[in-house]
């Protein structure tokens, strides 16, 4: 039987990616996310282009009674999940910190942070059974640089990095791998939610030089996920070409 891949944040952007690249090369995939439409469309493209099999989870990462009702409620031949890709996240906000809503702190805390938790939580026991396994974190370049007005986000993806860490220490004795991804500015969604539907300023965020894409960042994952089984990336850093860090972007007008 193929190898059974759970990614969560699979209706936009690099979980979508993630999820096409997994399925044309023959995974099983749960495909996780709140949109249950969006989820269903995607099910039914993956299943026509690639004959995929895939079983969709409609949950809130934030709601851990949901988690954990959707992950126990997984079907006996749904539970040999091999890889975890904990992608669902969200910015809000780009506000000095003395500024900030508090609304949209406790939303990218719970998203970002205890949303991980909870769903790793839940997926861990089904890897520890088989002793081994993949978990596959998505961070950002704003966990390892906090850049002005990035406050809370960067303190949630900080967390993140941490986390993976602590993941990769206490998950060696059963023998599963851990590696987090750090990307630059992928253009996704990521800023109309963070700009709250401002599409103009949400545009602004990548003019004049080339963003990465979701498939960009999916390529480095399916890469990470199928290396032998002796080899793991800790952690990867991918940026655009054109952007050195968090604060020195070369955009060209
Ligand atoms: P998108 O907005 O395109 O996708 C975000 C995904 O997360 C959606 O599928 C969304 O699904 C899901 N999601 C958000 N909140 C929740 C929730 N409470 N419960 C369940 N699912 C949720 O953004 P990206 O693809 O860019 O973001 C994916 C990850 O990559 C995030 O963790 C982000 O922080 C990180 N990242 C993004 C970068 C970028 O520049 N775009 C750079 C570095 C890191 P739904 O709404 O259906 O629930
Ligand atoms: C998204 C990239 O630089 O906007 O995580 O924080 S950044």
């Amino acid at each position: 039987m193929s190898t059974t891949v759970f990614i969560t944040g699979a209706t936009s952007g690099i979980g979508r990616a993630c999820a096409e690249i997994f399925a044309a090369n023959n995974y099983r995939l749960i495909i996780c996310g709140r949109r249950a439409p969006l989820l269903a469309e995607l099910q039914n493209e993956l299943i026509q282009r690639y004959s995929a099999t895939v079983h969709t989870l409609c949950f809130d990462v934030q709601n851990r009674t949901e988690v954990e009702k959707a992950i126990s409620a997984l079907p006996t031949d749904w539970q040999d999940i091999s890889i975890l890709i904990n992608n669902a996240g969200l910015s809000l906000g780009l506000d000095p910190i003395q500024q900030g809503d508090i609304t949209d702190w406790e939303t990218m805390i719970d998203t970002n942070v205890k949303g991980l938790l909870y769903v790793s939580r839940g997926i861990m026991p089904l890897l520890i059974t088989q002793q081994k396994g993949h978990i596959i974190n998505i961070g950002s370049i704003a966990g390892k640089e906090t850049y002005a007005n990035g406050n809370v986000y960067c303190a949630s993806k900080q967390a993140v990095d941490a986390l993976s860490k602590a993941m990769r220490i206490d998950l060696l004795q059963h023998g599963i791998k851990v590696t987090v991804i750090h990307p630059g500015a992928v253009e996704t969604s990521f800023s109309q939610v963070r700009f709250k539907g401002d599409t103009q300023r949400a545009k602004s965020v990548y003019d004049g030089f080339t963003p990465l894409t979701g498939t960009d960042i999916a390529h480095s994952i399916y890469y990470c996920a199928t290396l032998p089984e002796h080899v793991n990336i800790n952690e990867l850093v991918i940026m655009p070409t054109a952007q050195a860090n968090t604060t020195h972007l070369l955009r060209k007008n």
